[in-house]
């Protein structure tokens, strides 16, 4: 999300689910949206239904391709070439806003000289979609004022993965599809609150709000309201961290992740979790990291606290305690507070910033201490701000910066946040491993319907484990006869770091030469196989792209159906299931 932060000045959706209805053009990319975000993917069925047209650009055929006019199956990693040659054309072809880039960006001559050599016929050869769809796509692109772009995980977990930011950022600036509903630029948040978690602070560089550690206003500020000194040097990123373990790192605090299952390259991992000196875990089940820990602290669900969650889209939403955490369970805050008052005490530190009574005043002090939050509070958001006005939606979207703000529905409407948008000049720089003699198919990884993510959660639930029980890996029907695999088979997956055995689904979802598996199964652990090189600036692991071959353990069991368990698996619009079209509609 870097990317996004420094172009334009804030690292969230620019724009609101609700206006995606009303778009008249929508670019996904990267983007599994009916699985991966369903009641997003609602939103835009309902502006297919109303006429708009979607173009999807995945090298997988996903739910959303079948109803997409184009569906760009680019090869993994390449999206710089096919992005890239859309700025070459709307350029060229002087489709961009010229009075938008005037008055509203910087950097156009870099951009305009960098895509110069990207023409769709070279980006066809790179990233297999043709010259002409590129074209077109452009054109229409660049021609629909209500154009908006959807992006996830296809984009940023890549060791590029901030130049693909980069590369969908320009296309909005030279298009000037900014500031107005249904369009900007959209990054669909993956956890629950993991928007709320990075608008709290919880990165390496920011304070509450995108407040920079670095900026000495801003650490005056915060070591005044903490009664210490802080750091003015940002700290590690994921990858730093996990890289760092056991040498520059020798105590971990892992709350709520499952670190063992979810990061790359994961058996190099465990090997240095055996240097690090202690572990404390925060979790509501156990799970794979539990293996390392030393000391568990049992936490209460969703909803079993009182709080904030904050949406994709901005949306800060109180969330209300239904029931009682079990046994020696207790809300993250109440530990948290608990742990930092009696690690301030045995460090002879100030204890009463953290005596706070309830998430109430936790939350009143991190608002107020972010101009971009500041007039959100509990009693707001209690009262139901908008709904009335905003069809049943309650809460309030951010930046909302005193008590009479009503919050901001999109971005940018005033004027680009940090000024002018930078349009950035970007190069394709290839995946950091691709395949060779030894290791032939293209590996990339994702998620499914059914589990979700670790599936501490998701696998617990009869109905879901029901609909998939079991780990597979998607492989091409020519890869496949090669390989002399059928449907069913057991197989082997080795890459140079480890190897795992699960289900073959033999399916045209996937290109030839590519191969796809989902993180969830701790059985298979996907991470086992992935390259733990991480973006440059971001550090987000490239688990999207590396090297990998399968071979086939044994046949395919007697009294196999044909059909994995649950029935996950298409028929009917290419690739996907009748039960995941049904999600989407619900
Ligand atoms: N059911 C369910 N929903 C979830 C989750 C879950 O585990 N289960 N997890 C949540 C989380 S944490 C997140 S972050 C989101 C993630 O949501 P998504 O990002 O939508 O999920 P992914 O399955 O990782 O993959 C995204 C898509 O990118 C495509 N892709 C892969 N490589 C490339 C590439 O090089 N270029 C392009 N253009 N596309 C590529 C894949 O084929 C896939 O369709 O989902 C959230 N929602
Ligand atoms: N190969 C591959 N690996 C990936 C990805 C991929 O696409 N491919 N995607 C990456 C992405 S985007 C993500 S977000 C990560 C997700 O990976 P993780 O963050 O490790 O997985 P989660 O299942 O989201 O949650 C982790 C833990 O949080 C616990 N938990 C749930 N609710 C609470 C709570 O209220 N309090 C506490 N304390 N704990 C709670 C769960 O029980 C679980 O053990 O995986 C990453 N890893
Ligand atoms: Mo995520």
């Amino acid at each position: 999300m870097a990317g996004l932060v420094n172009t334009f000045g804030a690292g969230a959706m620019t724009n609101s689910i609700r206006e995606i209805r009303d778009a008249d053009f929508l670019f996904v990319i990267g983007s599994n949206t009916s699985e991966a975000h369903p009641i997003i993917a609602m939103e835009m069925k309902r502006a297919v239904r109303n006429g708009a047209t979607l173009v999807v650009a995945d090298p997988r055929a996903i739910w959303m391709t079948g109803i997409a006019e184009e569906h760009l199956q680019l090869q993994p990693g390449t999206d710089v070439w096919l992005l890239n040659a859309m700025a070459h054309v709307i350029i060229g072809e002087g489709l961009h806003d010229e009075a938008f880039v005037r008055d509203h960006t910087e950097g156009f001559e870099t951009v305009r000289d960098a895509v110069l050599s990207y023409t769709p016929e070279k980006a066809a050869e790179v990233c297999g979609v043709p010259a002409d769809t590129i074209r077109r796509v452009a054109r229409q692109y660049a021609t629909t004022r209500k154009a908006g772009i959807y992006y996830t995980l296809g984009i940023t977990e890549h060791s590029h993965g901030t130049d693909n930011v980069y590369a969908l950022a320009n296309l909005v600036l030279l298009t000037g599809h900014l500031g107005s509903p249904s369009m900007g630029l959209n990054p669909l948040r993956g956890q629950n609150n993991v928007q709320g978690a990075n608008d709290a602070g919880a990165s390496p560089i920011y304070y509450p709000g995108y407040q920079r550690v670095d900026d000495e206003a801003v650490q005056a500020a915060y070591e005044k309201l903490y009664k210490r000194e802080l750091s003015p040097i940002p700290g590690l990123n994921l990858n730093e961290m996990m890289k760092g373990a056991g040498s520059k790192i020798r105590a971990f605090f892992v709350m709520g992740e499952d670190i063992l299952l979810s990061e790359p390259n994961v058996l190099a991992l465990e090997q240095r979790m055996d240097d690090i000196e202690f572990v404390i875990l925060q979790d509501i089940f156990p799970n794979e990291t539990m293996r390392y820990a030393d000391v568990v602290f049992p936490a209460g669900n969703f909803a079993e606290k009182e709080g904030v969650f904050v949406n994709s889209e901005r949306r800060m939403q109180r969330v209300r305690k239904a029931v009682d955490a079990p046994g020696l369970a207790r809300a993250d805050w109440s530990i948290l507070l608990e742990f930092g008052r009696r690690a301030a005490a045995s460090r002879g530190l100030d204890v009463s910033v953290w005596d706070h009574a309830s998430p109430k005043e936790i939350f009143r002090e991190f608002s107020a201490s972010a101009p971009k939050f500041a007039g959100i509070t509990h009693e707001r958001l209690d009262a139901g701000t908008d709904s009335e006005t905003d069809g049943g939606f309650s809460g309030l979207q951010w930046p909302c910066e005193d008590e009479n703000d009503p919050g901001t529905k999109y971005l940018h409407g005033n004027g680009i946040l940090r000024g002018k948008g930078l349009l950035t000049a970007v190069e394709y720089r290839p995946s950091m491993e691709l395949p060779d003699e030894e290791y032939g198919l293209l590996l990339s990884t994702g998620r499914t319907l059914y589990h979700y993510n670790a599936a501490t959660q998701t696998r617990r639930d009869e109905g879901l484990d029901a609909k998939q029980s079991e780990a597979f890996v998607q492989i091409h029907p020519r890869d496949a006869r090669k390989r002399d695999i059928s449907e069913g088979d057991w197989v082997q997956i080795s890459t140079r770091r480890g190897s795992v055995e699960l289900a073959a689904h033999v399916s045209r979802q996937v290109r030839p030469g590519c191969i796809w598996m989902a993180l969830h199964f701790s059985e298979a652990r996907a991470n086992i196989l992935t390259n733990d090189e991480g973006d440059s600036i971001t550090g987000t692991a490239e688990y999207k792209v590396c090297a990998a071959e399968v071979t086939k353990v044994s046949s395919i069991e007697p009294g196999f159906e044909g059909i994995f368990p649950g029935s996950y698996f298409h028929e009917g619009l290419r690739g996907a299931s009748a039960e995941n079209a049904a999600a989407g509609e619900a």
